[in-house]
């Protein structure tokens, strides 16, 4: 057999998103967001920081765009801001807003980078929070497929692959289960599973409406997925795990792959009476949706290991480490179902995330034998503090390791049959990490900022130099 090689027109990439990049919150018309809202409730965020400035790439696109140009990136994947096209989220277009992105698509193809657009990463126009609650309504269904419509219309000729929702499952979770991520809601899990079902729905919609306007080109969702590895052979938490698989994974990448939900859990929620409620044909246009989609998005982090968790055991509220002080982070769990104890063959990040290369390839064959679909790895990175020496140089070679191992997993997932389209490290520059501060840093560039001020000056890593070889032999080189 041949030894493998990376498909000629691998895209190797690196993503970003809106509110974690641009800053200027307030220029050109822009809508304020469900996050400059929430960022200005005391404690929230890491010292409080906010995206009011975040690292200027709202001015310095051009600047950012020539260095991952100097890099070879073949994909830019970034999200675009609905509040910059239609401020209060249903009404007026914001001209100005479609040019921002016009000009930083144009500057991505001047230099053959494929840019990817995310339509949606998090940040709602707070109009919409006002007035319907937002993700509660389903009035936000067809209020997403207006704006993700505008956005076909106008970019559909220069962008080929579209990305719908970021990571439904953690701005779900995290904003009705946690209260961590706005709208700040505790412990909904009616309206959680509700909210859910609409962004399916915007989903699906929006899958089928793209489908009929831009026919050649790509579409799917990112999904955040954690694979899960039973503790041991013990039965109970050999069942652990399928509870865990249905209830934080199947339950997202089963609509996305199939259109419908995994039937246990469903059954599980209909029990505890939380399961959503379809309205009238929403069945069949998840179903078409599902048929059309063209990739599962992942964003790839880290794996899960799963063991039986007690009705009076760990609950899916703790403390999250935000501060990257190791071991500060804290065990969730469903009670009488799961638990997600730390994995003592595996190192972790100082924000306590497993460091799990080879759940890369299981992920990638999970994927590629449950829904036989293409994969776009839309994240995977390395969270970290960088320092900046005097000469300016910063050296990473934490960063440099993480990616090689998980480069090499992809690879041997490919080899296994995986066909996968796009790698995207998180992230280009270093960016606003939305708990976490500045301090938590995942770029080849980094970003003369910290949770105050800054310069904004760009330097290159070590690791900016590293994966411009790694993207020059194709993979060959790591
Ligand atoms: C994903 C998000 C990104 C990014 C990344 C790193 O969940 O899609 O927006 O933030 O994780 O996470 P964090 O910033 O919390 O370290």
């Amino acid at each position: 057999m041949e030894k493998f090689k990376m498909p000629k027109d691998f895209l190797w990439g690196s993503a970003s998103a809106a509110y974690q990049v641009e800053g200027a919150y307030l220029e050109d018309g822009k809508g304020l967001t469900n996050w400059d809202k929430f960022v200005r409730i005391a404690g929230k965020t890491f010292k409080g920081t906010t995206g009011d400035r975040a690292v200027d790439h709202y001015y310095r696109y051009k600047e950012d765009v020539a260095l991952m140009a100097e890099m070879g990136l073949k994909t830019y994947r970034f999200s675009i801001s609905w509040a910059r096209i239609i401020p209060d989220g249903n009404g007026e277009i914001n001209e100005a807003g479609l040019k921002f992105y016009e000009d930083l698509i144009d500057e991505c193809i001047k230099y053959g980078i494929e840019p990817m657009v995310t339509i949606y990463h998090w940040d709602l126009p707070q109009a919409l929070e006002d007035e319907y609650c937002g993700w509660e309504s389903p009035k936000i269904i067809d209020d997403f497929v207006k704006y993700a419509t505008v956005l076909f219309d106008r970019f559909g000729q220069k962008v080929k692959y579209w990305i719908t929702l970021n990571e439904q499952n953690i701005f779900t979770t995290l904003g009705w289960m946690s209260a961590l991520h706005p709208p700040g809601k505790f412990d909904d899990a009616k309206t959680y599973y509700q909210v859910n079902h609409h962004a399916f729905m915007a989903h699906a919609k929006t899958v089928i409406e793209f489908k009929k306007r831009i026919p050649n080109g790509k579409i799917g969702a990112s999904f955040a997925y954690s694979p899960s590895y039973a503790i041991n052979c013990d039965p109970k938490n050999a069942m652990s795990k399928m509870e865990f698989d249905d209830l934080k994974n199947y339950w997202w990448m089963d609509i996305y792959g199939y259109g419908r939900y995994p039937k246990a859990a469903f059954r599980y929620l209909e029990k505890q009476g939380f399961a959503p409620q379809f309205a009238e044909g929403d069945e069949e246009i998840l179903k078409e949706a599902a048929s059309k989609v063209d990739f599962m998005g992942v964003n790839y982090y880290q794996t899960s290991v799963c063991e039986y968790n007690p009705i009076d055991g760990v609950t899916p509220y703790a403390t999250m480490n935000t501060t990257g002080v190791k071991g500060s982070g804290q065990i969730t769990g469903q009670p009488g179902l799961f638990k997600n104890p730390p994995n003592p063959y595996l190192e972790t990040t100082d924000w306590d995330w497993t460091i799990d290369p080879s759940g890369l390839r299981y992920g990638c064959r999970e994927i590629t034998s449950r829904y036989n679909l293409p994969i776009v790895i839309s994240e995977n990175g390395l969270g970290a503090f960088d320092k900046k020496e005097e000469d300016g140089s910063i050296h990473d070679p934490y960063r440099i390791a993480y990616l090689k191992a998980h480069i090499e997993e992809l690879k041997k997932a490919m080899d296994d049959g995986c066909e996968v389209l796009a790698y995207c490290t998180w992230s280009c520059t270093d960016l606003l990490s939305w708990l976490n501060g500045y301090q938590k840093r995942y770029g080849f560039i980094y970003v003369d900022r910290d949770e105050e001020s800054g310069s904004m000056n760009r330097y290159k890593k070590d690791s900016y130099y590293w994966y411009k070889k790694v993207i020059e032999s194709n993979g060959e080189v790591l």
